[in-house]
């Protein structure tokens, strides 16, 4: 396996907490008699991650949150702590999904702080970035992306970043069932690592998983996963349901 081959996916609101724990069952005995070429992470909402036996953890998976606060702890009514989510089953927290950045105004200040209290509490942050179709259109998507990586993550020290999986989603891509074509993704992709490569050095950026998101699914994962920059993804709707999800997995065969 290519260590940076990665399949995320992001349940965002959906199931109720049987219905979660029994997607899990099925993407576990899918699992039983296959080696994944990748890393498996299920992101469900955060209160499923405290129901799932610790004791009993499902082989080949791992697990994580979709957000967590930029608090550390205290009276912040609703919110969960990246503390509390890495006293469950989670190694991961989603941070700065463009729904996120969208309806909670969540800006690269907030996120940056989300990442910090993520990895202070020992999980690994799974960043998202990504530009609007406005941005797309007007040539700036490029810039737009990295000045989103500049100003969430480029305070960290490389020993820290180095903790980071990154998830480019173009917003435009996102519940529209539109995709990024394969070059499209492999463009930014690159480009991604160039602008790390440029901070951090070569060996770092070569060694960060770098995820596309947005309307991936089972008929467009092979070819957007076979392009050298792309390592895995980022799964929204098709990650839902063990029959979709798993040929997004074996998409890595
Ligand atoms: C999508 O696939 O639409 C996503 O937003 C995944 O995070």
């Amino acid at each position: 396996m290519k260590t940076r081959n990665v399949v995320a996916a992001n349940w965002k609101m959906n199931k109720t907490l049987s219905e979660g724990l029994s997607l899990i069952k099925d993407i576990q005995a899918q699992l039983e008699n296959y080696q994944p070429n990748c890393k498996v992470i299920l992101c469900p909402p955060s209160f499923f991650l405290g129901a799932i036996d610790s004791a009993n953890l499902p082989e080949k998976l791992s697990f994580g949150a979709q957000d967590c606060s930029q608090h550390t702890k205290g009276a912040y009514t609703g919110e969960i702590s990246a503390n509390q989510i890495a006293s469950t089953v989670a190694d991961y927290v989603i941070i700065g999904h463009s729904e996120r950045r969208a309806y909670h105004q969540e800006n690269a200040i907030s996120l940056a702080e989300k990442v910090d209290r993520a990895l202070a509490a020992g999980l690994r942050p799974i960043f998202c970035i990504g530009e609007s179709l406005q941005q797309r259109e007007d040539g700036s998507y490029l810039d737009v992306v990295a000045d989103q990586i500049t100003s969430s993550l480029f305070h960290l020290e490389s020993s820290a970043f180095a903790h980071l999986i990154l998830a480019y989603e173009p917003v435009w891509a996102i519940g529209t069932g539109k995709t990024a074509s394969a070059d499209q993704a492999q463009e930014m992709h690159a480009h991604i690592r160039k602008h790390i490569a440029l901070k951090y050095g070569e060996e770092l950026a070569s060694s960060t998983s770098i995820l596309y998101g947005g309307s991936c699914n089972g008929d467009n994962a092979k070819e957007l996963f076979a392009k050298p920059d792309v390592d895995g993804g980022l799964i929204g709707g098709a990650s839902l349901e063990a029959a979709k999800f798993m040929p997004i997995i074996k998409a890595f065969d």
